[in-house]
């Protein structure tokens, strides 16, 4: 077998990165503690739900040590210690696995699942605007690369090399797609001639690789993750600016109609702007715990400035010779950490119903006395109804697990929606539901299982969305002064502030507040603009204000 050999940064400048078993990024917990942790639940669930019937000491007090030890939860508090806390739900909640490459992850199937209904919603509504698929390959070759220096130099600490084919070194060593502007817009020029190619308006689902050296988290910064890149070619400017928008739109409806989590539409400032492009939209999260915005999607005009450097040229109507107009988006795997950040809680993930592999989780409740067959029959039942009714539902008849475990288990997967059924539900026909985002119970009549159960899934999408809001709005302060913004700051807010929009002065503010939490930068201009009243100044510079921008530590 022909191995690859692998290194970073560009080969000139390039360390060799060996095959490292890098954990840095793997907190204790999880790397020493679960295995036995979850051994330790497994033998105690056999005593205290009497599955096994040999050696059970029955006395109260042992009872009572092995159920404590028998608790299926997180060793860390949101609150309290946040980023154990996220690598702990991660992992628990069967999203993640870790890798034995830092900053590379195993997306488990509950995560890809996720990943799929973010695509299922995605894809078509691109289709609708006639946008199509293609793949183009992973690999680029250092010519081609350096084509677009400015676009590229400040990334090349993060392209990662194939140097090495077998134990050989390659004539010419090939590197692995950080974006993908270079490996397609040589075939945008080869492929528009004429007017009538335009608009060229291609996606690609696919994995790219960066470099990172900054501290990795699942989801949130890995060194491969998965996203769509589209990018769009037109013959006008005007065109070019209303696909920028368009994608934006869904990119909001992405978070907040399907992940549930509030955004903020905006503009990039030329400091944070993607350096290759005229301009960049993005959608804005906040996680409130650490009191850090987060960019959840970005959608750039790019100008003319690709089609110069790949001379993607064409014949306009009036057979002059004109340049493209160019525009590319993306939304990455980094959503899924986005919504476990947001919504998660100290029992686990917490999922909204729109995007969960498992909407409902039928848990059969089956008494010493009572008719277990029976009871297993109805959870069955209840499941073919809910599944031919269109919901994502599933029974977990496992024999093996108590009622109590399986309750955990699923409550740390975030399933949204919990239906027991016991002895007393058959016997009034009805079913009793548990809510995860709230823990609310109540009993409905099997006859209305249907309609109730949408109606809840919905409450709990519109209640996760509404609870997400009023968080991330408490955290919003509007500021006039430095000292004003520095107390924000401290606090973990969400700053909104008149600024003069001078990149001097976002340098200024970075540089201010360097420190161990990280410097402050702007996240966006929001497009919903407060009033300014006139002579409002910047709160950094004291010069008029232009604008209000949100600022803040940011992922
Ligand atoms: C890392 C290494 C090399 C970001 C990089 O946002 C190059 C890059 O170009 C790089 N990290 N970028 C910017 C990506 C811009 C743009 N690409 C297409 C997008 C949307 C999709």
């Amino acid at each position: 077998m022909r191995r690859l050999g692998f290194s970073c940064g560009f080969p000139l400048l390039s360390q060799r990165i060996t095959h490292q078993v890098a954990r840095r990024d793997l907190p204790l917990p999880t790397r020493c503690r679960r295995r036995p942790h979850l051994g330790i639940f497994r033998s105690g669930i056999t005593l205290s739900e009497g599955m096994a019937t040999r050696n059970i000491d029955t006395s109260n007090a042992r009872k009572k040590e092995v159920k404590k030890e028998t608790r299926l939860g997180l060793t860390y508090k949101k609150d309290k210690d946040f980023g154990e806390w996220y690598s702990e739900v991660c992992v628990a909640g069967e999203m993640i696995e870790y890798y034995d490459i830092s900053g590379c992850y195993i997306l488990r199937p509950w995560t890809m699942a996720i990943w799929e209904m973010l695509q299922a919603f995605f894809d078509p509504e691109i289709k609708k605007m006639n946008i199509k698929n293609a793949y183009f390959p992973l690999f680029v070759t250092e010519n081609v690369l350096q084509k677009e220096k400015d676009h590229i130099e400040g990334f090349a600490p993060e392209v990662a090399w194939v140097t090495k084919s077998g134990q050989s070194e390659m004539e010419i060593p090939v590197a692995i797609r950080p974006t993908s502007e270079t490996v397609m817009y040589p075939y945008y020029s080869k492929w528009i001639r004429g007017h009538r190619d335009l608009p060229l308006k291609l996606n690609q689902w696919c994995n790219v690789v960066r470099w990172e050296f900054s501290h990795p988290t699942p989801f949130i910064r890995s060194r491969e993750f998965l996203w769509q890149e589209g990018h769009t070619a037109f013959a006008t400017k005007d065109e070019a600016d209303q696909e920028v928008l368009e994608i934006l739109e869904l990119y909001r409806r992405i978070y907040e109609e399907l992940l549930a989590i509030p955004v903020i539409k905006g503009k990039k400032s030329e400091l944070e702007k993607f350096a290759g492009g005229l301009y960049t939209t993005s959608v804005e999260a906040f996680v409130p715990n650490t009191g850090r915005g987060i960019q959840g999607a970005t959608s750039h005009c790019l100008g003319q400035n690709f089609a110069k450097m790949f001379q993607i040229n064409f014949e306009n109507e009036k057979g002059e010779k004109a340049m493209v107009w160019q525009n590319s988006w993306a939304y990455s795997t980094r959503t899924i950490g986005v919504m476990v950040m947001v919504h998660g809680d100290d029992k686990g993930l917490v999922l909204p119903p729109k995007v969960a592999a498992v909407q409902v989780i039928v848990i059969p409740v089956p008494y010493k006395d009572a008719d277990t067959q029976a009871i297993f029959d109805a959870c069955t039942s209840t499941v073919d109804t809910l599944c031919k009714a269109g919901f994502r539902a599933e029974v977990d008849l496992r024999d093996n697990y108590s009622p109590g475990w399986k309750y955990s288990h699923w409550e740390m997967k975030g399933v949204p929606l919990r239906l027991e059924i016991g002895p007393k539900d058959l016997a009034n026909n009805q079913v009793r539901v548990v809510r995860r985002d709230n823990g609310a119970k109540m009993d409905i009549p099997m006859h209305s299982l249907v309609e109730k159960v949408k109606e809840i899934l919905s409450y709990i999408q519109e209640s996760l969305f509404n609870a997400a809001k009023q968080k991330r709005d408490a955290c919003i302060k509007v500021i006039n002064t430095w000292d004003e913004f520095i107390a924000a700051l401290n606090d973990k807010k969400l700053i909104l502030a008149p600024w003069c929009d001078e990149e001097d002065v976002e340098k200024d503010v970075k540089a201010r507040t360097k420190g161990e939490h990280g410097a402050a930068k702007t996240l966006c201009t929001p497009f919903d603009q407060p009033r300014l009243p006139e002579g409002t100044l910047c709160f950094a510079s004291g010069k008029p204000a232009k604008k209000w921008t949100y600022w803040g530590r940011s992922y």
